[in-house]
């Protein structure tokens, strides 16, 4: 089993940045990946289907709003464990990854900071243990880079909101118990508002046919004159900024992740790159191979220093936006080409999934389109150092 033997890549030791706690988290998630991940991982993404019951195991883990304090049911951890996590989950699947993002800073993450107590003692211990399972709506059909012009609405009607509209591409969509939801009041403000499952006019079908992310749950919330209470509102939270800053948190987890996925293809392609003789030489041998595999190591190293530094930043409540952004985009980046690049090496045996390779390829073109597009976060950099916002014309 080729990920049995996972050598993780640690070329500027890194890990002397990292306390004690970091490395037992990351050795604990690095052990379940193994254990329940790797082995059955494959053949969810050729079947298509996501290995449900992997939820309730990581929320006994305590995979789930790591950062959310014990008394609401999370571990209370720090930034960079929280990052470790994603690390680890992404070395087995972004899909697996996906779920954890959702749940911990999309789903989470916003009933902690923008919801009543009543709200948080209601929903936080259960998603925190994964017996609840979180969906965030904020993309829709026709709306997607640009979420504030969305046109799903919640109207007041004195006693509840009545909720229409539809929101597409949806992580967790038909499996999940709440969805946090995204839709403008009579006067055009963005609001956020909590869905329960069985609410009536309330459905979520699955999308079919994705060749990425496989093992993933992703479809539509659909709002047909569903009545909401009027307690399920976040009071503490109105505008665009509300979901954006749910976005800050789980692209810093996948600035995080990503490199996971990289670490995996770079850590399989040089082993095969040794094992594998061609012209009477380990292909590893070849000045083009070693410039391939040079090149992965010195990438990583890059994104692995900047993720470290961004958690520092974001323990201390220093990091911004678009500091976010940057590291988003240049380590989704740097994955996917790893990830070409070292399907590469393995010639035709990359393209089976006797190899982790592909799959991460394959997944690594949603992550690098969902929470901000890759140009979309170049144009959140060009605004920031210019000054000039490039969206709008
Ligand atoms: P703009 O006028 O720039 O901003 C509106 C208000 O929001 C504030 N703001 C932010 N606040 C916190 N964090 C951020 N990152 C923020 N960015 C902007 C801004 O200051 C302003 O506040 P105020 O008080 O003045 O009103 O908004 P815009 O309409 O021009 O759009 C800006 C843009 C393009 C950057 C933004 O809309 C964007 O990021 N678009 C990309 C959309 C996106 O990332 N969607 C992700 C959907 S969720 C998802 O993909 C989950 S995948 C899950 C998985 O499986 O892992
Ligand atoms: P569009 O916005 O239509 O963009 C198409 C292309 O145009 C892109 O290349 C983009 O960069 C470019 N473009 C757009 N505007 C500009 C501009 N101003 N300047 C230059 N180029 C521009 N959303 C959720 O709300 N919740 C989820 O859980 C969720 N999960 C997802 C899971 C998967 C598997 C996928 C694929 C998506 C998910 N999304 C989710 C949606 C995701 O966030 C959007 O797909 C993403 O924001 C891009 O929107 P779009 O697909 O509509 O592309």
């Amino acid at each position: 089993m080729p990920g049995s033997v996972y050598t993780p890549t640690d070329y500027f030791q890194i890990d002397d940045l990292l306390t004690d706690d970091h490395k037992i988290i990351r050795s604990a998630i690095r052990d379940w990946v193994d254990r329940s991940v790797k082995p059955v991982i494959e053949q969810a993404c050729q079947e298509h289907k996501f290995p449900v019951y992997l939820l309730q195991e990581m929320g006994e883990l305590g995979m789930f709003g790591p950062f959310i304090p014990e008394k609401y049911g999370g571990a209370g951890l720090d930034q960079i464990s929280y990052g470790v996590i994603m690390t680890e989950l992404e070395r087995g699947d972004s899909g697996v990854r996906s779920a954890a993002s959702v749940q911990s800073s999309l789903v989470m993450y916003p009933i902690f900071s923008f919801g009543s107590e009543d709200q948080r003692m209601k929903y936080l211990p259960g998603l925190a243990s994964g017996k609840m399972i979180g969906a965030f709506g904020l993309t829709e059909p026709n709306h997607g880079s640009d979420p504030g012009s969305m046109i799903t609405r919640i109207k007041d009607m004195g006693d509840h909101y009545l909720l229409n509209g539809a929101k597409m591409w949806i992580t967790n969509s038909s499996i999940c118990d709440i969805a946090v939801v995204w839709a403008k009041d009579d006067e055009d403000i963005i609001r956020g508002l909590i869905v329960e499952r069985g609410m009536e006019g309330f459905t979520a079908p699955e999308t079919h046919n994705k060749w990425s992310l496989r093992a993933s749950v992703t479809g539509e919330l659909v709002f047909d004159n569903v009545k909401v209470p009027k307690e399920n509102i976040f009071p503490a939270i109105q505008g665009l900024k509300g979901p954006l800053m749910c976005l800050n948190s789980a692209r810093y987890g996948i600035a995080w992740g990503a490199i996971g996925a990289a670490m995996d293809c770079y850590d399989t392609a040089l082993r095969y790159a040794k094992e594998r003789s061609q012209f009477n030489k380990p292909i590893a041998a070849f000045q083009l191979t070693q410039k391939k595999l040079a090149e992965m190591v010195t990438e990583i190293t890059k994104a692995q220093l900047l993720a470290w530094r961004l958690g520092v930043l974001k323990n201390e409540d220093r990091a911004t936006p678009s500091q976010i952004s940057m590291a988003k985009r240049n380590n989704v980046n740097m994955a996917l080409e790893i990830a070409r690049e070292s399907r590469q090496i393995l010639g035709a045996m990359g393209i089976t999934g006797d190899f982790p390779i592909m799959r991460h390829m394959m997944n690594l073109e949603s992550v690098i389109t969902y929470e901000g597009t890759h140009d979309i976060h170049l144009l959140i950099t060009g605004h920031d150092i210019t000054g000039f916002e490039a969206f709008h014309q």
